[in-house]
């Protein structure tokens, strides 16, 4: 039986996000590009996109033309046809989107514990991300590092010898406990799922802004570094996309490499 048109196409996807950074509408470009999904990133492939990015965070706005609240920060994802009333759906925040696109792209884990697994392990890499933000803005999001320099050494000094060995430990036993299924490859079950591509650019940013401290500990957590690392950086359609230059160098976003908060 022929399924239905709408089955057997891809809804046409936008990210809402920054031109500019890979940010952290990298990690919705990544489970895109894992599942060789088609999307328009509208601030860099629109002209005047910026301004729908801006629009969509409005502050003051209350709720969009299609029905849909407004969103605090980018990223977002708005999907055409799949609103209330088929109008256009508008999400943010990032392990929102994650969640929604892993449903739909088949990245989520494959039944009810996995599913929650995938988000569980989502989240927790994320909040590595936002703590590795606060290593260069302890203080005030709104401030310049410059200002906020003498704090910043404190905090990437904890973060380095506290912080990165406590979450990257944590994921170490994960896999560990996962290698029946997953054989060090994969954080839940035995295929990708959008925990493995954000814990991996994670990895990737650390490795970009603290250089001195991943060599350092390379060797303490051999499945994440050895195994799992270069799988998911290896994995099909992502091999060819961090390769290409649609993947946006690192550079005043989140992961920022600053020498003097680096291990020395
Ligand atoms: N928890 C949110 C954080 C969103 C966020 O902080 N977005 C940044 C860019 S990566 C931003 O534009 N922030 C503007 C603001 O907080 O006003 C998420 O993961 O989506």
């Amino acid at each position: 039986m022929t399924p239905p048109k709408k089955a057997r196409t891809t809804p046409p996807y936008e990210l809402l996000y920054w031109p500019g950074i890979p940010g952290r509408g990298e990690f919705i470009r990544l489970v895109f590009e894992a599942t060789g999904t088609p999307y328009t990133d509208v601030a860099s492939s629109k002209k005047d996109g910026i301004n729908e990015v801006l629009a969509c965070k409005a502050e003051t706005l209350t709720v969009d033309s299609d029905g849909n609240p407004p969103a605090f920060a980018p990223p977002a994802l708005r999907i055409p046809g799949e609103g209330k009333g088929g109008k256009s759906l508008v999400l943010y925040q990032t392990p929102s989107i994650l969640s929604y696109l892993g449903d739909k792209l088949g990245l989520a884990g494959e039944d009810e514990a996995e599913k929650h697994w995938v988000l569980s392990h989502a989240l927790t890499a994320l909040d590595l991300n936002n703590e590795t933000h606060d290593t260069h803005h302890p203080i005030a999001t709104g401030k310049y590092y410059e200002d906020q320099k003498e704090e910043a050494l404190k905090k990437a000094a904890d973060f380095r010898e506290n912080r990165i060995p406590k979450y990257l430990g944590f994921f170490e036993r994960v896999l560990k406990g996962n290698e029946k299924h997953g054989e060090g490859k994969y954080l839940v079950g035995g295929k990708l799922s959008y925990a493995d591509t954000t814990l991996f650019h994670v990895v990737n940013g650390l490795k970009f802004a603290f250089p001195k401290e991943m060599e350092a500990r390379e060797s303490e957590f051999p499945i994440l570094l050895s195994t799992f690392y270069p799988n998911v950086e290896g994995h099909g359609g992502l091999k060819e996309y961090l390769a290409s230059d649609r993947r946006q160098p690192y550079s005043m976003g989140i992961f920022r490499h600053y020498p003097e908060l680096d291990r020395q």
